[in-house]
Order: structure tokens, then sequence, then C-alpha cells
């Protein structure tokens, strides 16, 4: 009514008429199905309404949910861009359409980021340092080489991208490391198995020191073919891995890896606050990163690590 007291910076709507749309990239990994529920759980907690697409690993169907999500004249957008290019003309229709984005967990190009409100990261290159600080440690007084194999995730993701850049990076100057193969296994189980069972083909495995795997799934994927060869995965081949999840410190635990670096999945609360700081035009930072711990046969204590997905 009229004698409303003057506010300064309302909302222009309350939380429970905000709408969200969110485009997940798809459901290829554990990692992935926990960093949903984050998101998930966290608007719920926040009490926003979510429009939830999956994007099953495909572009072309994230760009249409994207485009759904304007047409619904959705109050923000999140997405988790499965690759780093490509999105500019959606993005310019979001802008028009006055409408915030905001990336969840991966990045994109910068020529592409002007279009992009703000961002909560994981933080891919910190974990492939971390991946090289640990193979640096286990190979402290060998000789060399140390010849090394990289299996990446999705091919053109910023994740990818940075996990290999920090890895590299970590292990520079240092001419012992040798990194004499890399596949791409989309983050998948079947995928790791698969592109391992090929490149052995190519390669003898006997002659491999270390497996840097992208993630915990195609880690996975890979014991599952080691197991099949007279090749003892955490003995013969250092295995190191990244996502943490309770597969993944499990197979830590019985010593067939080496190392799991933990991604942490739980962008959801962060996401929210940073709609909140949006959506009332507060400040806020162009974008965020979430903290990762590593676990390693170095550590004393793996038996009472619990983890969520
Ligand atoms: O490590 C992997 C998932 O983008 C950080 O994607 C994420 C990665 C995560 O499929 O398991």
């Amino acid at each position: 009514g009229g004698c409303a007291p003057r506010q300064k910076a309302a909302p222009a709507k309350s939380a429970p008429s905000i709408v969200i749309g969110f485009s997940q990239l798809g459901q290829e990994s554990s990692w992935r199905q926990r960093n949903t529920d984050s998101v998930l759980t966290a608007a719920a907690d926040a009490r926003y309404r979510v429009l939830y697409r999956n994007g099953d690993s495909s572009q072309e169907q994230q760009i249409k949910q994207i485009r759904s999500f304007i047409i619904s004249r959705v109050d923000a957008i999140v997405f988790a861009p499965i690759v780093e290019t490509g999105w500019t003309a959606v993005l310019k229709e979001a802008r028009a359409a006055g409408i915030p984005v905001i990336l969840d967990d991966r990045n994109i190009a910068p020529a592409e980021r002007k279009y992009i409100t703000s961002a909560v990261f994981t933080d891919a290159v910190g974990e492939g340092q971390k991946a090289a600080a640990f193979v640096k440690k286990k190979f402290t007084n060998h000789q060399g080489p140390v010849r090394m194999v990289q299996i990446y995730g999705n091919k053109d993701s910023s994740v990818s991208v940075g996990r290999s850049r920090g890895f590299t990076e970590g292990l520079a100057g240092d001419g012992r490391f040798q990194t004499v193969a890399t596949e791409y296994g989309d983050f998948m189980i079947s995928k790791g198995e698969e592109v391992i069972r090929q490149l052995a083909q190519k390669v003898d495995l006997h002659t491999i020191d270390v497996i840097f795997s992208h993630n915990d799934d195609m880690t996975l994927g890979i014991l599952k073919y080691l197991k099949t060869t007279d090749i003892k995965p955490g003995k013969d081949i250092v295995i190191v891995s990244i996502d943490a999840t309770q597969e993944g410190i499990d197979a830590l635990r019985r010593g067939e890896i080496n190392a799991d670096i933990e991604c942490n999945p739980e962008t959801g609360p962060k996401l929210m606050n940073l709609i909140n700081l949006v959506l009332n035009q507060q400040s806020f930072a162009s974008s965020y990163y979430l903290e990762d711990q590593v676990f390693s046969e170095f550590d004393t204590h793996l038996a009472t690590v619990k983890r969520r997905y």
C-alpha cells in the first residue's frame, strides 16, 4: 500500500517467487550427481524455485535449455558449461533479456566471459598442482625418467585444461617427468576402461610409471582394465586421481591408487548466496573458488574418511 516505509535496494521479489534455471552438463560421474544435489538442495533451502535441466553431455542440449529459461523469463540462470567456447549467441540473448548468468563448476573462454555475471568454480589448476606435488614427493630420490600417461576428461573443458596446466606447471623444471601419452575419457568409468585398453595396444604399460587420471570414475575403469593384466595398480604404476569419491578413497585404502585429490562438489550454498547478492543489487566478486583437500597413501587416518558421494 501507499503507506509502506521506503526501503533501500528492496528485492524485486521475495525468495519463494524467484525462479532459477539450472542447466547441469550431464550425469557422467558420481561427482556430477553430488554437484547437482548440492545445487538443488541449496536452492530449496533458499526457497528458490528451480527449473532443472540436464544436458546429457551435449552442448547443443545445454544451449536449448538456456534458451528455454530465457523464454520462461527466469530471474537467474546457472549453468555448468561442458566446453569452454561456443556460448556467445545464447549468452547475448540472456543479456538482452536482462537475466544474470552464473557459472557452476567450469569456466568458459575469456572472450565469452563478458556475458557472465559471476561464477562459483572448482579449482582445476590447484587440483593439477596438488597432483604434481604428490608425484614429486613420491619420486623423491628417484633417478628418472618418470614416464607418465595422462587421462583427460572432456575435450575442450576448462577442467581438463586447468588440471593438466596445473600438473605441468607443478612438474616444470624437473626433467625426469615425461608425459608419453594423453587420452580423453570423458570423465566416465566405461570410457576410462576403454581408453586404457586401447592405449595398451600402442604403449607397453609395463614401461609406464604414473597414470594421472582426471577423475575417479575414469580411474575405476582403468583399475578394472589393469586387473585383467599382470600390472598391479598402486604398486607397479603409481595412480593419481581426482574427486575423492567414496569409491576413490576405498581404492586408495586398498592401495590400488596412491593419491586422490579432492574436487569439492558443494557449489550450491555459494551459488545461492551469490544469486541473493546479484538479485538484491549488492556487490559481489567476479568469481569464487572452492577449497580442496589431498588424500594420499602418506595419510594415516584414511580409515576414518567418510565421503558424501
Ligand atoms: O571432476 C568429474 C566431473 O567438472 C570438476 O566433472 C568437474 C569434473 C569432475 O565429471 O568427475
